[in-house]
C-alpha cells in the first residue's frame, strides 16, 4: 500500500485509463479546496457562521430577508478565499493537461482556484464569488457590477446598483436559482461523451451537478471517485481512490508521468 492506502495496482490501472483517454472531465466540489483552507459546506463553518445554514443564506429569500447578513457572509468568505492558494490537488488537475489531449474541469466551487492553478478549461457551474451583479439584473441576466467603482456605507449592507438602485449581490448561483444554461448544457454534453470522469471532493448532494456522474455512467464513461468518504456517487464509481485530493491526485499524476518515463 502506498501512503494514500491505495493498492499500487489500482493506481496503475487509473493511470493507464487516463493514458488511453482523449477527453477527461473532472467534476469537483468543496473538498478539493479543503487543503487550501476553505471550509467545505459539510464542515461546521467557523465562528459566527457555525450557527447559520448555508442553504438559508445562499438563497434569494435569505438575501431579501436580510441583505446585510448575506452580504457580510459573502464578504467573510471572499476574505477567506483571497488568502487561499491552489493546493497540490488543484495543481495536479492542471498538470493532467500535459498527459491528456483534452481536460475540462466542471466545478461547483466559486473560489476560482482551478483557474489560478492553471486549468485552461473550467466550467464554473455555480458562478464566481469575486464577481457581483444587480439583484434585479436590470440590464439583462447577468448585469455585472464592478463594486470597486462604488462607494457606500458598508455598515448599512450591500451597495446599490448604479443603474436601478436595487441591491448588488454576489454573482453566484443560489439554491432555488437556475444554473447558467450554457454552462450546464456543456457540462451535461461533456459528461456524456467523456472517456473518463474524475469526481473529486463532492458529497454529491446538490442538484443538478450531482446528476452529472450518473449521466456519465449511463453513457459508458469510466468513473473514478477521489474522496476520503463514501458518497452517493461511490456506488456508481468503477474505482474509488480513498483519501484527500491533495495527496491522491499528485500520486495519479506521478503514476502517469512514471508511465511516460518508461515509454
Ligand atoms: C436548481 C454557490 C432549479 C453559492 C451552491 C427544494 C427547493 C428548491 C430547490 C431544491 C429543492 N430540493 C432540491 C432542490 C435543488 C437544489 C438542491 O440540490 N438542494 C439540495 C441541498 C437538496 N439545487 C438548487 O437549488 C440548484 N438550482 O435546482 O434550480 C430549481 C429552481 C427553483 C426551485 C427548485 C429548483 C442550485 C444549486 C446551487 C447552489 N449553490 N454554491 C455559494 O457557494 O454560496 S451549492 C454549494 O453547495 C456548492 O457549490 C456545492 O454545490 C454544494 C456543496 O457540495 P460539495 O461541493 O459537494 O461540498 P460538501 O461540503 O457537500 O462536500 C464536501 C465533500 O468533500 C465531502 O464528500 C467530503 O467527504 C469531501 N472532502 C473533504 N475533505 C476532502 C474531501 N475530498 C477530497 N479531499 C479532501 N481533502
Amino acid at each position: 500500500m502506498n501512503t494514500s492506502g491505495q493498492h499500487p495496482d489500482l493506481m496503475r490501472a487509473v493511470a493507464q485509463a487516463l493514458r488511453d483517454c482523449r477527453l477527461l472531465v473532472v467534476l469537483t466540489g468543496a473538498g478539493v479546496s479543503k487543503e487550501s483552507g476553505i471550509p467545505t459546506f459539510r464542515d461546521a463553518l467557523d465562528g459566527l457562521w457555525a450557527s447559520y445554514d448555508p442553504q438559508r443564506l445562499a438563497t434569494p429569500r435569505g438575501f431579501r430577508r436580510d441583505p446585510k447578513l448575506v452580504w457580510d457572509w459573502y464578504q467573510h468568505r471572499r476574505a477567506l478565499i483571497a488568502q487561499a492558494r491552489p493546493n497540490a490537488g488543484h495543481l495536479a488537475i492542471a498538470a493532467l493537461e500535459r498527459y491528456i489531449e483534452k481536460v475540462v474541469v466542471i466545478t461547483q466551487n466559486i473560489d476560482g482556484l482551478h483557474q489560478q492553478a492553471g486549468s485552461r478549461d473550467v466550467i464554473a457551474l455555480h458562478g464566481d464569488i469575486q464577481r457581483n451583479k444587480c439583484f434585479a439584473n436590470c440590464q439583462g441576466d447577468p448585469t455585472y457590477i464592478d463594486i470597486s467603482t462604488l462607494t457606500w456605507d458598508e455598515e448599512a449592507g450591500p451597495p446599490r446598483c448604479p443603474h436601478c438602485g436595487a441591491y448588488v449581490r454576489p454573482a453566484v448561483v443560489w439554491f432555488e436559482e437556475m444554473l447558467p444554461p450554457a454552462e450546464l448544457e456543456r457540462a451535461m454534453y461533456l459528461s456524456r461523451v467523456a472517456d473518463v470522469m474524475l469526481v473529486v471532493g463532492t458529497s454529491g448532494e446538490v442538484q443538478p451537478a450531482a446528476s452529472l456522474p450518473f449521466l456519465a455512467r449511463e453513457s459508458g464513461v469510466l468513473i473514478v471517485e477521489v474522496n476520503p468518504a463514501i458518497t452517493p456517487i461511490t456506488r456508481i464509481a468503477h474505482w474509488r481512490l480513498a483519501g484527500p485530493s491533495a495527496v491522491i491526485l499528485p500520486q495519479v499524476v506521478a503514476a502517469l508521468a512514471g508511465d511516460e518515463d518508461r515509454d
